[in-house]
C-alpha cells in the first residue's frame, strides 16, 4: 500500500486497517480469478491497471479534481443521468455495493433479508472502507425497490449529503412526467452544488461524451457475436463496471483500443475460448465490482458469456441519447426519453425487459440464458420465474440462479451450472 494514498485514505476517514484488509481480498480475488484467464487481450492491461489502482489513482484524480472545484456525485443506479452531472463538469461515480463487508454492523440496521448490494452499500460506510463514498460531494440515492427505499432513510443519518431521486413505477404518461420533473429537480441540484448554469451547449457536450462512452461499449458488444467469441465474459463484464468510475474519455479511448485489437482477432479466428463453446446469456441483477462469482463459475465450467441483459450491461448502456435539440428543455426531454427506456423490473408491467433478453439470444448467438436473482431482490426474483417460463415455452434453455456476494454456495452451483452447460452441448 503506496504512503501516498495511505495519507489519501486517512483524510477521507477511511480505517485504514479494513481498507487494506479489503484491498488484499480484492487483489487476491483479482488474480484468481482474472489473472489466470489465458489469451487475454492485450488492452485489457489497462483494465488490470485500473483494477489495481482503482482506490489510489482514481480516487486520487478526483481529489484533485475537487481542488480545482470540480464536485464529485455519487449513485447507486442508471437512472441518475450522467448527462446532467457533466454538463455541470462535475464527475458521476457508481458507489461501491459489490461486496459483503462489516455485515454485523449493517446487519444492526437493515434486515437480514435485504440484498446483497444494498447490505454492501452500507457495508462500505459502515466499515469506512469506500474513498467514493467519502469523496462524494452529494450521494444520489433514487426511489426504485422497496429495499433501496426504504435503505436510504436510514442512509440519510449516516451521511449529510444524500439526495433522494423519486421515480416512476409505470412507463405511463404520468410516469414520465414524474421522471421529467425529477430530471428538472436534479439539474437545479447540480446547478446549486456546482455553481455552473446547465446551458444548451454544456447539455449538448454532457450528452456526447456519454454516447461516446456508450457507443464504445456497443462496439465490445457486437463484437462478442463472433465465434470464437474474441474477449471472455469476465473481462466484458469488468469493463461495463469500470464504466462507473473511470474517467470517461479515457474509458471510451481505453475500449475503442481493445475493440480494435478484437476486430483484428476475430479476422483471424483467435478466440477467448474455442470455437463451438456453449455461449450463455446473463439475466438480471447488475452486479458491481468485485461481483464476479456466478461469471466466474460459468466460464470455469465450460461455458463462455455473450452478453449481460443487467444495468451493468447492456441494459444500462443500450440507448443513446438524442443529442439534437435546439433547446435546453428539448434536450432535457431527450435524456428522459433515452431514460425511460430503461426497463428495471421494479417497473410493472415490464414487458420491454422480457422481449430484451430473447432478441439479445438471438443477436448474441446465445445457447440458454442463465438468469442472476439477487437473494431478496423483490423484483427481480418476482420477475425471473414469468421469465423463465417464457424463455422455456420459446424452446430457450433457461438456468434460474438466486444467490448473494457469500462463496459458500459456489461449489452447489458450479454443480447446476455445469449440468446445465451440458444439456447446451
Ligand atoms: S435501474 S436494476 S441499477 S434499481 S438487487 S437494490 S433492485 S433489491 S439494483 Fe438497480 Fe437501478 Fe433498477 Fe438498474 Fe433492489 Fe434488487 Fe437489491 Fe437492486
Amino acid at each position: 500500500m503506496s504512503e501516498t494514498y495511505e495519507q489519501m485514505w486517512s483524510e477521507l476517514g477511511l480505517d485504514l486497517e479494513a481498507h487494506d484488509a479489503l484491498l488484499q481480498v480484492l487483489g487476491k480475488g483479482y488474480q484468481d480469478i482474472y489473472m489466470s484467464q489465458s489469451g487475454r487481450a492485450a488492452g485489457m492491461e489497462y483494465f488490470n491497471f485500473v483494477m489495481s489502482e482503482v482506490h489510489g489513482l482514481r480516487v486520487k484524480e478526483l481529489l484533485d479534481g475537487k481542488k480545482e472545484g470540480r464536485k464529485v456525485i455519487g449513485s447507486f443506479c442508471v437512472f441518475v443521468p450522467e448527462e446532467i452531472v457533466r454538463a455541470a463538469d462535475a464527475v458521476l461515480v457508481g458507489l461501491c455495493t459489490g461486496a459483503d463487508f462489516a455485515m454485523e454492523e449493517v446487519e444492526k440496521l437493515l434486515p437480514r433479508n435485504t440484498c446483497s448490494l444494498i447490505k454492501s452499500a452500507f457495508g462500505f460506510k459502515l466499515g469506512k472502507v469506500c474513498p467514493y463514498m467519502e469523496s462524494a460531494d452529494l450521494i444520489v440515492g433514487e426511489n426504485t425497490c422497496d429495499g433501496k427505499k426504504k435503505a436510504y432513510e436510514t442512509l440519510d443519518k449516516l451521511v449529510p449529503n444524500l439526495y433522494v431521486m423519486d421515480l416512476p413505477q409505470t412507463k405511463s404518461p404520468e410516469g414520465r412526467a414524474l421522471l421529467k420533473a425529477e430530471y428538472e429537480r436534479f439539474k437545479k441540484a447540480v446547478e446549486k452544488l456546482t455553481g455552473v448554469e446547465i446551458d444548451g451547449a454544456r447539455l449538448k457536450r454532457g450528452i456526447e461524451i456519454v454516447n461516446n462512452k456508450r457507443k464504445a461499449v456497443h462496439r465490445l458488444a457486437q463484437l462478442r457475436k463472433a465465434d470464437p467469441v474474441p474477449i471472455s465474459g469476465l473481462d466484458a463484464l469488468l469493463v461495463n463496471q469500470v464504466y462507473f468510475y473511470d474517467d470517461p474519455i479515457r474509458f471510451t479511448d481505453s475500449v475503442n483500443k481493445i475493440c480494435d485489437e478484437l476486430e483484428e482477432r476475430a479476422a483471424t479466428v483467435n478466440g477467448a475460448f474455442p470455437e463451438n463453446t456453449p455461449r450463455i446469456l446473463l439475466s438480471g441483477c447488475p452486479m458491481a465490482v468485485p461481483n464476479w462469482k456466478l461469471p466466474w463459475i460459468v466460464e470455469t465450467s465450460g461455458a463462455a458469456i455473450v452478453g449481460e441483459e443487467s444495468c451493468v450491461g447492456e441494459r444500462g448502456t443500450r440507448n443513446l441519447t438524442d443529442a439534437s435539440a435546439a433547446t435546453v428543455d428539448g434536450l432535457m426531454d431527450a435524456i428522459v426519453d433515452r431514460h425511460f427506456l430503461v426497463d428495471c423490473a421494479i417497473f410493472t408491467p415490464n414487458p420491454d425487459r422480457l422481449n430484451h433478453v430473447k432478441e439479445m439470444k438471438d443477436a448474441y448467438g446465445a445457447d440458454g440464458v442463465i438468469h442472476y436473482g439477487l437473494q431478496f431482490c423483490q423484483p427481480y426474483q418476482m420477475e425471473s420465474i414469468p421469465v423463465e417460463a417464457d424463455l422455456e415455452n420459446h424452446g430457450i434453455p433457461t438456468l434460474r440462479i438466486d444467490t448473494d456476494y457469500g462463496m459458500e454456495d459456489v461449489e452447489q452451483l458450479k454443480t447446476r451450472v455445469e449440468a446445465f452447460i451440458e444439456t447446451l452441448r
